[in-house]
């Protein structure tokens, strides 16, 4: 049994989680990180020195940084029509991830903060501002792809790209400010919607 440390308020625990119900594995799950059990303890730090969730163990085998482990959990557990073989596909599939957790993750990190996690350390206008309209761009790139697929972010099928863009999805939702209209985006949530995984952990009680 896969065991999952985090909480589900966490964005990358969610993709654990959301992978979990995709593969049908079974899972237990214990609340770490802030506002739960410190991720700053020797024992938790023993498992991933970062002080971050989402952390896995499965059997002896501990891992963290989240897009890894759901690389792992669907190479290990029957997932190639998540994360393909094929190399041409399979460079799809992470050419998403990777933008997903680099410049999609860094542009809402300030207006997020500021705007849903009411931190103190995070009320400037212009800097919210400035977040606020590098998302935006960002999520120009997705609606413009989105169109161009029709379906899914990697292609016609849904992948494990689709775990973390959708939940991102479900982040821009949640934040409150002006948004443009974005239609694909919109049609792609209603899509993903669909999905148990999503329903459970990429809805509007869950930013
Ligand atoms: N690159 C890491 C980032 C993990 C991360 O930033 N986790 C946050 C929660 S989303 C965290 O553990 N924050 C510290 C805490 O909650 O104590 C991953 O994708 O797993």
């Amino acid at each position: 049994m896969i065991e999952i440390l985090g909480k589900t308020p966490s964005i990358n625990v969610r993709k654990v989680l959301w992978t979990c119900v995709e593969l049908n594995l079974p899972f237990t799950r214990e609340d770490w990180g802030s506002g739960f059990r410190s991720t700053q303890t020797p024992e938790f730090l023993a498992l991933n020195p970062n002080a971050l969730v989402p952390v896995i163990k499965d059997g002896d085998f501990v891992l963290w940084e989240s897009n890894s482990i759901i690389r792992y959990l669907a190479g290990r557990y029957g997932g190639e029509h998540l994360y393909p073989a094929d190399p041409f596909a399979r460079a799809r599939v992470d050419q998403w991830m990777d933008w997903q957790a680099t410049d999609l993750n860094r542009s809402w990190n300030y207006a997020f903060l500021a705007l849903v996690r009411q931190s103190a350390a995070h009320q400037d206008a212009q800097e919210i501002a400035k977040s606020i309209d590098q998302w935006t761009h960002n999520m120009r790139i997705l609606e413009a792809r989105l169109q161009e697929t029709g379906e899914f972010v990697a292609g016609a099928s849904f992948s494990l790209a689709d775990i973390p863009v959708g939940l991102s999805v479900n982040r821009w939702l949640g934040t409150p400010f002006e948004k443009p209209e974005l239609p694909a985006v919109s049609a792609y949530m209603k899509r993903l919607g669909e999905r148990p995984g999503a329903a459970a952990y990429a809805n509007s009680a869950l930013t």
